[in-house]
């Protein structure tokens, strides 16, 4: 992940100046045109798996668990749902909990990487992150990671929304595959396991 967040970031190099912009008029950006990146935060600058697979084996220790490996699919709780039924729920319990979003490490290189990307010439970087609707912690804690991780000054450049079809922006960096959106191009991050 870390590696491919930081090629998608020398990525960016070359792709300003290409036809990537598909809300603007025409094909090609224009000199001088800024480009706006939008950075997805788990599974692309947070380690949501891994925070999710160590927080669940302390609290259930006795039950069946999927290893990164064997992860397949975007959503934790389809798969663990289908392991076996109660799971699920309690693969939820382990993201609504407080401190869970807070404890989540970056990705390796992840943070160098977003840091590498804001530093480039008319380049605005937002991380757009989509919060749970369970919000007792998540969206608090959101904006702490992105303080303590990124520094304060990125708390200017945090979105967050359930559905990214509405921001506009020229490239959305995301891990989950399925997000169609007419204002940006969409890039997905493969994560480590290659699911
Ligand atoms: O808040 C995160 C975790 C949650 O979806 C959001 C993904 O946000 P983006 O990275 O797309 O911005 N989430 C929820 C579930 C199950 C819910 Br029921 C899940 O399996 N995986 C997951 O990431
Ligand atoms: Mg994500």
């Amino acid at each position: 992940m870390a590696l491919q967040l930081q090629r998608t970031a020398r990525l960016l190099l070359l792709l300003r100046g290409s036809a990537l912009s598909p809300h603007r008029s025409c094909g090609k950006m224009s000199t001088g045109a800024r480009l706006r990146v939008l950075l997805d935060m788990d599974g692309v600058i947070a380690d949501f798996e891994g925070g999710f697979l160590k927080k669940y084996r302390q609290r259930y220790p006795n039950e069946p668990y999927i290893s990164l490996e064997e992860r397949r699919g975007f959503w934790v709780s389809t798969q663990y749902g289908e392991l076996r039924e109660d799971l699920r729920d309690k693969a939820i319990s382990i993201w609504e909990s407080k401190n869970f979003f807070m404890d989540l490490d970056p990705l390796p290189g992840s943070v160098e990487a977003v840091m590498e990307m804001a530093r480039m010439k008319n380049t605005d970087v937002f991380i757009c992150t989509s919060p749970i609707k369970h919000y007792a912690h998540c969206p608090y804690e959101k904006y702490a990671w992105i303080e303590r991780h990124l520094g304060p000054d990125f708390l200017e450049k945090v979105i967050l929304t359930r559905d990214k079809t509405v921001v506009s922006g020229d490239i959305l960096i995301d891990d989950k595959p399925d997000i169609l959106g007419r204002t940006w191009t969409s890039t997905v991050v493969k994560r480590l396991n290659g699911r």
